[in-house]
């Protein structure tokens, strides 16, 4: 059982590493992760923004989405989505479409 967990790490420290890091495409545009850290967000900007319905979004589409939700999250226009404002929209967001 230690041996299991020793090994899990190495191959958690190994996926790390920077050999590793340098090995992946170019860094994820910000739009871009915001949707692929949340599912929820991610099925809705599927839904409206992927255009040529490649399912899955480029960066123009991801910019188009992460636009759309700032304008529908941020409430008070104040130009930032708090923590609060994020969460009421996925919930709009999961509860309308
Ligand atoms: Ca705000």
């Amino acid at each position: 059982m230690v041996l299991v967990r020793a090994c899990l790490m190495l191959v958690l420290a190994a996926a790390a590493s920077p050999a590793a890091m340098a090995a992946q495409p170019a860094p994820t545009p910000a739009a871009l992760a915001l949707f692929q850290r949340d599912w929820v967000l991610m099925n809705w900007a599927l839904k409206y923004y992927d255009a040529d319905d490649s399912i899955s979004l480029s960066p123009a589409e991801s910019a188009a989405a992460a636009d759309a939700f700032r304008t529908i999250a941020d409430v008070d226009r104040d130009g930032r989505v708090t923590p609060e404002e994020y969460r009421a929209a996925r919930e709009a967001i999961l509860t309308r479409d």
